[in-house]
């Protein structure tokens, strides 16, 4: 492969940059931009000079030089130059003028795929680890990497091309001694297939929690003290509050980094009978955010006898997915003794911040995430699983029914390329190989 250069490393300026190379000439070209005193061997730290394009000394800094059994697969180097613009265009510069090309976006990444020392879950992985803003986050991009994802589904992957590697050989090469072809066989196979994907696209719910964050909407009639929790939670002052109803109108948005966990807050207007045509639209927008929320916190203002205003904000999110009551301002003494048949009550005083550490735990608990847990965090992935999972009970159908040949492997292939797919292998090359390798057709 020709050999690609770029600048790895954070904004510029900063204290140390990485620029790297990578492919068949990276080592020769690492020679005329690197000078060191030191054997150039790979693995191991040299220091030196950096130079420029016309030979002079730009930096003294560190280089490592990597095999092939490098991230890449390829021959590489990285020098750790110190992060000025200037030296890292220069050496940017003196590599291109040297023979290497700019790399494009994710190229190296890229290349360890192709080279083999990624599959695409691992791949797309390094991405996430890279964006990640919480614990959770990395976490199960450090699992997706390591294989948590590709290991799960190379075992189905592989049973499916045997079963069909099978039903060719059979069909194919009659002369061969190969075990019966068994319809029956087939249908538990694929039966199995489908218990494991659709386990594996379970935990997709959770995953787009883990990779999205939280979306949680705090609703309640105007005053109950929305947006003092918001801020309470948040710990500083993002939305305005002041003893007026109808202090908030638009949706207003915090995010909080909760136990490694994003927890997206939306503090929405006060639920009642609209006032002006702002009030109306604002309210209207409350009941939206609750809808598409995951988690809707109802908020109601303890110190004063329940409203008709209160039950219209219980109704919404009595129709949410997760709804929670909090019972607030508990600093005034509560009188509320009605908890309308939600499951989960806190008392709380926005205020003083009694009681809002327990509600902050539950929420939390909300996405423990154990980093021995493989989850699917990408919708592309989730997408495929669940198409693969579809196409394997079609074939599983015609299976039982005993359809023509066609209409089963139609099926089953179809899902064997949604898998491949994901895991970035194809199933054409994979079912050929496995005819060869395991039914030894012509030795
Ligand atoms: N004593 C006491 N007062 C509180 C508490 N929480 C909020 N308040 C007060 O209640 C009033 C309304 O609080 P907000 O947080 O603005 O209420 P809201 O639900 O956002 O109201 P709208 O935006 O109008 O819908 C303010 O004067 C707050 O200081 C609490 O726990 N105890
Ligand atoms: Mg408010």
């Amino acid at each position: 492969m020709d050999t690609i250069i770029s600048y790895s490393g954070g904004s510029l300026p900063c204290a140390i940059g990485i620029v790297r190379l990578s492919g068949d000439d990276a080592w020769d070209i690492f020679d005329k931009i690197f000078t060191t005193k030191n054997v150039k061997e790979p693995k191991k730290m040299l220091y030196g000079a950096a130079l420029s394009c016309d030979n002079k000394v730009i930096d003294r800094c560190l280089a490592v030089l990597f095999t092939e059994k490098s991230y890449t697969g390829e021959k590489m180097a990285e020098i750790y130059c110190h992060g000025s613009k200037a030296v890292v265009e220069e050496l940017l510069k003196a590599g291109q003028q040297a023979g290497a090309r700019l790399a494009i976006a994710g190229e190296y990444t890229k290349r360890a795929f192709l080279n083999g020392k990624l599959d695409l879950t691992s791949a797309e992985a390094v991405g996430d680890l890279i964006h990640a803003e919480s614990l959770s986050q990395a976490k199960a991009a450090i699992n997706q990497l390591d294989g948590g994802i590709y290991n799960k589904i190379i075992r189905i992957y592989n049973g499916v091309t045997g079963l069909l590697a099978h039903f060719y050989a059979v069909c194919d090469y009659t002369d061969e001694d190969i075990e019966e072809w068994e319809y029956e066989k087939a249908v538990e196979l694929l039966t199995l297939a489908q218990e494991e994907i659709n386990k594996l696209h379970s935990t997709f719910d959770k995953g787009s929690i883990i990779a999205g964050g939280l979306p949680c909407a705090i609703i309640g009639r105007p005053n109950a003290g929305k947006s003092s929790l918001l801020n309470r939670i948040l710990g500083f002052e993002r939305a305005i509050v002041t003893d007026e109803e109808g202090t908030t109108r638009d949706t207003v948005e915090g995010t909080v980094n909760l136990g490694g966990t994003v927890l997206r807050l939306v503090d929405t207007a006060g639920i009642r009978e609209g006032t002006s045509k702002a009030e109306v639209m604002g309210i209207e927008r409350s009941i939206e955010t609750a809808k598409r929320a995951r988690l809707v916190i109802c908020v109601i203002d303890g110190s004063n006898p329940v409203t008709t205003d209160d039950y219209r904000s219980i109704n919404v999110a009595k129709n949410a997915e997760t709804s929670i009551l909090v019972i607030n301002k508990s600093d005034r003494g509560i009188r509320m003794t009605d908890t309308f048949g939600f499951e989960k009550v806190f008392y709380i005083s926005a205020e003083t911040g009694d009681g809002v550490d327990e509600l902050v735990a539950y929420l939390e608990s909300l996405v423990d995430y154990d980093e021995n847990e493989t989850l699917i965090t990408n919708a592309r992935q989730a997408g495929l699983l669940q198409k693969a999972a579809e196409a394997f009970y079609d074939a599983e159908i015609s299976a039982r029914m005993g359809q023509t040949a066609d209409a089963f492997l139609l099926d089953a292939e179809r899902g064997l390329a949604y898998l491949g797919e994901i895991i970035g292998k194809n199933p054409t090359v994979d079912v050929v190989d496995e005819i060869f390798s395991k039914f030894c057709v012509g030795k």
